[in-house]
């Protein structure tokens, strides 16, 4: 198998349309991905024909739902190489992975003392969660420095790895930078003091395949709308042992196995995280987005995108007035910069103008703004239905835009 882009871009209806009478280019897949036709007709169709609550009818259409929800965990547990369909919870998103983690697993692990490391790259997602555990349990959040190019410094996580870190949560792919983690080698590292890890893919999941089994972390979370899914549903995977320990995170129906006023026994896994009645058809998008996937040559579709970038930054790095912010050749996605001509928000307006879809500020992770000295950038995060044509379409706009700003 290879990969035609022309092909794939004919599978997204939204591509096919012009803004401010220019022809779309989208840039902003960083902040959500668009979706195939096999992710929307899935969706519909679900609607049309097999739409009930799920594990509880006695009825054909709940049969139905009911098989759509769990082959997806399946389709999802085969697309990360989990070991069993028992370590994949549904969630609404990567926001809701880690707060699950921070407020049943921390909750219950976590006292004076004990430390949390997290990067200083992190998304707000992956930081906030641990500031309110640590005012709850009095345990330390504690930031891992980056270097200039945006890389984590592995000396400074060495030298902070101690018997006191219970658990290291750094993110796969920056979302303000574009620089992949060596999560692996960090992973391996932490275990060794006897933390936990977890790992915030939110901006991985749609670029390689991923095996939980082989990379052995404890957590890992996603969102379905940044690979091509639907919002409003995501993924917490966690090893079944761990996720057994833990205590429930949310209380209500399905969660539970009896309930009545002497006491209340609990659902096994998964269920015992799935409160409420779920996003079912999020989930059914979810899983035709990752048979969308898989239906292609991913290696081919991570050299055509890893060429796109690559082009982008070769060209960032001969643009004038143009400062990468973050600039390690270990990078997917993310092309994150600012201009001498004019302020980010200023340039994403004038990109916008020219039918350019990006996005400026700060992205969600204050810290690596501050530690760049910068209130935030423009930020050109690309797909695999990005094009070398898309990227001159940008350096074009913004030739343009400096010509309004200057
Ligand atoms: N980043 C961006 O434009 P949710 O919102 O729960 O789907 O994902 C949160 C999240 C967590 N971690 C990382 C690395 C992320 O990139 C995101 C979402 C979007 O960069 C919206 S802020």
């Amino acid at each position: 198998m290879s990969f035609d882009v022309n092909a794939i871009r004919a599978q997204f209806p939204i591509l096919q349309q012009s803004i401010n009478g220019k022809a779309l280019v989208y840039l902003d897949n960083g902040a959500t991905t668009q979706k195939p036709d096999a992710v929307i007709d899935a969706i519909s169709h679900y609607y049309r024909h097999d739409n009930a609550n799920v594990h509880r009818g006695a009825h054909t259409l709940s049969d139905r739902a009911t098989g759509l929800f769990e082959q997806a965990r399946e389709d999802v547990r085969g697309f990360i190489n989990a070991q069993s369909t028992e370590e994949i919870i549904w969630t609404k998103g990567t926001t809701e992975g880690v707060n699950l983690v921070a407020f049943s697993w921390g909750r219950d692990n976590l006292k004076r003392g004990d430390r949390v490391l997290v990067s200083t790259m992190e998304h707000h997602a992956n930081i906030v969660p641990w500031q309110l555990l640590a005012a709850q349990t009095g345990a330390e959040l504690v930031p891992i420095p980056v270097d200039e190019i945006g890389q984590i410094d592995l000396q400074a996580y060495d030298d902070l790895l101690d018997e006191r870190v219970k658990l290291v949560s750094v993110v796969h792919v920056s979302n303000a930078l574009g620089t992949v983690n060596p999560v692996k080698a960090i992973t391996d590292k932490a275990h060794a003091v006897g933390a936990r890890v977890l790992i915030d893919g939110a901006q991985s999941v749609a670029h390689w395949p991923l095996d939980m089994q082989a990379l052995d972390c404890d957590f890992y979370v996603f969102s379905a709308h940044k690979m091509y899914g639907p919002m409003g549903i995501g993924v917490l995977y966690g090893k079944k042992a761990i996720l057994d320990a833990m205590p429930p995170f949310m209380g209500g129906g399905e969660m539970i196995e009896t309930v009545s006023f002497a006491g209340t026994t609990f659902n096994r896994l998964p269920f015992k995280f799935e409160p409420g009645t779920p996003n079912v058809a999020g989930v059914v998008g979810l899983g035709a987005a990752v048979r969308f996937l898989q239906s292609l040559d991913r290696q081919a579709v991570a050299a055509h995108e890893q060429a796109v970038l690559d082009y982008a930054v070769d060209r960032a790095h001969h643009y004038e007035g143009l400062r990468l912010i973050g600039d390690s050749d270990q990078r997917a996605g993310v092309l994150s910069f600012v201009l001498d001509a004019g302020h980010p928000s200023d340039i994403g307006m004038l990109l916008d103008q020219q039918g350019i879809a990006v996005r400026t500020g700060n992205h969600c992770a204050m810290p690596i703004m501050e530690r760049y000295g910068v209130p935030g950038t423009v930020r050109a995060s690309f797909a695999l239905y990005n094009t070398r044509e898309e990227v001159d379409a940008l350096f074009n706009g913004l030739d343009k835009a400096k010509t309004f700003l200057l």
